[in-house]
């Protein structure tokens, strides 16, 4: 056991009202002093990102292109990162927003050197872009992107941006982030639909319906921030396999207990979970 990572143990009314209106809520520096040196500390002493910023240290930025550290799932995960999973906080969020019934999909870690390239607007849930039967089914259901920034980012400098209300546009193929910005799917979703970019202080969190549209900019290669920490978990509602579903490596699941066993059991993506049999 650790002291807590999040300086709050639960979400606030208004901000699962926001989360609901929105597509996402932002919760800034919502962990502790303690934690959030841990997780960076515990990030940055893993051997394949230990090689990574050799690596980086080699190359000249202003000729060769920069490349981001990304790794998917993110199994690597000292106390600190293990503890994200179930924290108070994040159990609550996924309670009092979409219910009890979720499982554990996947985690990410990725860092962001000066002059990363950007990311265009998309949604991430993994049925829609896909069409079996059983993505179709699926279409509809939670899946919930809880996105850290251990040391934040400011606007115009890999900065998060969003389409707050994006989420209640039904997600068809017809609609691109280029009709949405037009004003097309405004009626839908029942308010102007336009950007907005974020800026988060070290130690952020943001919680986020994945049927948002959002997408990342650049990295400058003068910003005054080396480079940008990002973790992400990823949770969906009970159900098939999504996309990058994880396997959950076995001593996790032999240390868990019984609320994070009902989170861990469940299938894992391989590419036939999908085929009908
Ligand atoms: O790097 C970020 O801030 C967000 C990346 C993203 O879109 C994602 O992980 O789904
Ligand atoms: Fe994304």
């Amino acid at each position: 056991m650790t002291n807590p990572i999040f300086k709050l143990t639960e979400p606030s009314a208004d901000d699962v009202a926001n989360f609901h209106r929105d597509g996402c809520v932002v919760l800034p520096d919502v962990f502790t002093d303690e934690s959030l040196a841990g997780l960076t500390d515990e990030i940055l002493n893993q051997d394949t990102v230990r090689e990574y910023f050799k690596s980086l240290a080699a190359l000249d930025p202003q000729v060769d292109d920069p490349h981001t550290y990304f790794v998917r799932p993110w199994n690597d995960r000292g106390i600190w990162g293990d503890g994200l999973i179930d924290a108070p906080l994040v159990t609550s969020l996924l309670q009092s927003t979409i219910g009890s019934d979720y499982h554990f999909c996947h985690s990410a870690m990725n860092i962001a050197p000066r002059g990363a390239k950007g990311g265009g607007f998309h949604q991430d849930h993994h049925h829609w872009k896909h069409e079996n039967p059983v993505n179709l089914a699926e279409r509809d259901k939670w899946y919930i992107q809880i996105l850290y920034y251990p040391n934040g980012f400011k606007k115009g400098d890999r900065n998060l941006m969003i389409i707050p209300g994006s989420h209640r546009v039904s997600p068809t193929k017809e609609v691109t982030p280029e009709k949405l910005l037009a004003g097309e799917f405004d009626d839908e979703a029942g308010r102007k639909l336009e950007v907005q970019r974020l800026e988060v202080p070290p130690g952020s969190m943001v919680y986020l319906n994945a049927r948002m549209f959002h997408g990342i900019e650049p990295k400058p290669l003068d910003s005054p921030q080396e480079y940008r920490l990002f973790v992400i978990d990823i949770f969906k509602e009970v159900g098939p396999p999504h996309r990058y579903t994880q396997e959950i490596p076995p001593e996790w699941m032999e240390r868990a207990g019984s609320e994070r066993k009902k989170m861990f059991q469940r299938a894992h993506y391989s590419p036939e979970c999908w085929l009908e049999s």
